[in-house]
């Protein structure tokens, strides 16, 4: 068998890889995890690991009660059961489980006895504020993107009273009722003080962009985002496609700030799974070409949830340079994937890309994902590297330091930035 670029490392170069991919602070962009001002949202420990939903799912596989028996127990409940089912009944293979694992590993926790009790004592003695700087420390990030959504009646109340931010947690301005759901966002915009109607005039127009530009301020976006089912298309005779059009798109190149499309998102496939019941489904890329082409100034951030959109996604950056391609988000986070895919992007479109990003509910989750991520992306480099070594070029160790600045949110600020 041929040997991979990686195994032809010198072990130098892997180490000193590895090293500098480990201790570089990364800027995670997106992630559904608040500012501890927004208190019992933000969440974390041992309980909160274990009913995440993408565990959950996993054990509903298992599980043989009626799902809605399942969502009548309390959390611990829950997650007393998805530990039975998921760590003591099989071994816990999936990347999911072993995130956990690796997260009660770096808190220096053994679970080996699969004392659920004994852990949730140390998990109980935590406090907020410390546990916080903990999880970042332990996780290498330096700062963590929200997912800040108006519609959202827990969150929107905050925003409007205003508080002190914890400048290690920035804002993004998620948009999914605007664009997906029109018909019931637009009454809450005209409760809200927006002259709307529900078709677009041209008034109705620019009360979105107010609203736009307002929550924009408020929340000091630094960019707007939403995700789109596999069908979603450009250009085309949609509310979302026009509203994109016309209201949305040109707030984003006004206010500078850019626009992120996740594409392949078949939501509620199972609707008795609530927030697990999500599927995955091929989109048409075609439409971000389209919409790259058509607004040249407006900036694009964009991932893509099926395997399979993934190689013409990085064409289609590789032909607009407005275009920021990130993450391997969700089905795509698990380490078969998200070595191929990181390869790719690499091959393609060089370091010009944010690999990864957390996509975490839970704090202690940043922990897990990003070492997880890490030993990857530092294998893909090295192997990058080696095959430069061979074709005659050596990488300096600052050179090495800026790539990997670069991949952990220095190529997103600057694409943001627009320099
Ligand atoms: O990854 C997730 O937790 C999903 O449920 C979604 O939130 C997804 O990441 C999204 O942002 O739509
Ligand atoms: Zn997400």
């Amino acid at each position: 068998m041929r040997a991979t670029s990686t195994e032809t490392a010198t072990p130098k170069l892997a180490a000193e890889v590895a090293h500098i991919v480990a201790t570089t602070p990364v800027s995670d962009i997106h992630t559904h995890l608040y500012d501890p001002a927004f208190g019992p949202l933000l969440l974390w420990g041992l309980d909160e690991l274990l009913v995440y939903h993408y565990l959950v799912a996993e054990a509903f596989r298992y599980l043989d009660m009626p799902y809605d028996t399942f969502w009548a127990l309390s959390k611990t409940q829950q997650a007393d059961l998805v530990w039975e089912k998921l760590f003591v009944e099989h071994s816990p293979v999936s990347e999911a489980c072993r995130g956990v694992l690796t997260v009660l590993q770096a808190l220096g926790l053994d679970p080996r006895k699969r004392d659920l009790k004994a852990l949730r004592r140390w998990f109980a003695k935590q406090k907020t504020a410390n546990y916080i700087t903990r999880c970042l420390d332990l996780a290498g990030v330096r700062q963590i993107c929200m997912t800040n959504s108006p519609f959202d009646p827990v969150e929107r109340p905050l925003w409007e009273k205003g508080f002190a931010r914890d400048d290690r947690f920035t804002a993004a301005l998620r948009i999914d009722p605007l664009l997906l759901a029109w018909g019931d966002t637009a009454p809450a915009l005209t409760r809200w003080g927006y002259a709307v109607g529900v078709s677009l005039s041209g008034k109705t127009i620019s009360e979105v962009r107010r609203f736009l530009e307002d929550w924009t301020r408020r929340i000091r976006a630094r960019y707007l985002m939403v995700s789109l089912s596999p069908d979603f298309d450009f250009p085309a005779d949609t509310f979302a496609a026009r509203l994109l059009e016309q209201a949305v798109l040109p707030h984003c190149r006004d206010a500078g700030l850019p626009m992120a499309l996740m594409f392949g998102v078949k939501r509620q496939v199972n609707p008795s799974l609530k927030l697990a019941g999500d599927g995955v489904g091929l989109s048409r890329i075609s439409a971000l070409e389209n919409l790259c082409a058509r607004f040249p100034d407006t900036k694009f951030l964009a991932t893509a949830l099926a395997r399979e959109n993934q190689h013409e996604l990085c064409v289609t950056a590789r032909k607009f340079r407005n275009l920021h391609v990130f993450g391997c988000w969700w089905f795509t986070n698990v380490p078969s994937l998200i070595e191929e895919i990181t390869r790719m992007r690499l091959e393609l479109i060089g370091l010009s890309v944010t690999p990864q990003h957390s996509d975490a509910r839970v704090l202690d989750q940043i922990i897990y994902k990003w070492q997880h991520s890490r030993q990857i992306i530092a294998r893909v480099l090295t192997g990058q590297y080696a095959a430069l070594q061979r074709a005659g070029w050596t990488v300096t160790r600052e050179e090495i330091r800026r790539d990997v600045r670069d991949l952990f949110g220095g190529a997103f600020d600057r694409f943001c930035r627009g320099s």
